[in-house]
């Protein structure tokens, strides 16, 4: 489904050139019986590898980080970074996503998230959102500055899962061009392995602030 969070494990499969099958998947096909056993939530991503199938998108590309380890794209278990990548890969999720989605149900009221309460998507407004965001930012900020990728400088899965997350902010509209996360967004969007993996980066998304 492009313009998702399943261009993250795309875009971390991309990066290691590994190869893969992609299955489009669409909201009519997500709602049969037949999909819901692949991801309970009925939602994308979802991978499936051999024996084994994982939903949650940051899961997906931590799984695939370790698998493929020998690619470089994850500090090994007894390097000190690994402590700062399950930082910026759990940040990612739990701390920085959480805004950015209440921004979004502000700016795209019509979105199908069938497991959130309607009393939660509407607690807050869209400037509060924005707020939010840019409180728990800050840390990312401080840690880019002078530095092009999160863990050590050096690119890693938890720059896809994070930079994942403001490129979805970005998407809405959320980051100012002068705002310095700007820059390493648009550092990593210029990443080959990032443009083979999201088709259409603005598609169906039209900036709203
Ligand atoms: N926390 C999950 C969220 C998954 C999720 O909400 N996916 C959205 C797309 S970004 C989805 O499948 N939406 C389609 C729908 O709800 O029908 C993850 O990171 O994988």
């Amino acid at each position: 489904m492009p313009t998702t969070r399943a261009v993250r494990p795309r875009w971390l499969l991309e990066e290691m050139e590994v190869p893969y099958e992609l299955v489009r998947v669409d909201k009519k096909m997500t709602q049969q019986p037949e999909y819901q056993k692949l991801h309970p939530h009925r939602k994308v991503p979802v991978l499936v590898d051999g024996e084994v199938t994982i939903f949650e998108s940051a899961a997906i590309c931590a799984y695939l980080a370790d698998k493929y380890l020998d690619k470089g794209l994850a500090p090994r278990l007894d390097q000190t970074e690994r402590g700062y990548y399950y930082q910026w890969l759990f940040y990612a999720t739990s701390t920085l996503e959480p805004p950015v989605e209440h921004f979004m149900f502000d700016v795209l009221p019509s979105l199908p998230e069938k497991v959130i309460p309607t009393k939660v998507r509407s607690a807050i407004s869209k400037q509060e959102a924005l707020e939010w965001f840019d409180r728990v930012a800050e840390p990312l900020r401080k840690s880019i500055d002078g530095n092009n990728y999160l863990v050590a400088n050096r690119f890693t899965t938890a720059d896809v899962v994070t930079g994942g997350v403001l490129l979805w902010a970005k998407k809405l509209g959320m980051l100012s061009d002068s705002d310095p996360l700007s820059k390493y967004i648009n550092n990593l969007m210029q990443r080959p392995a990032f443009i083979r993996a999201d088709e259409d980066f603005y598609a169906k998304i039209a900036p709203s602030v």
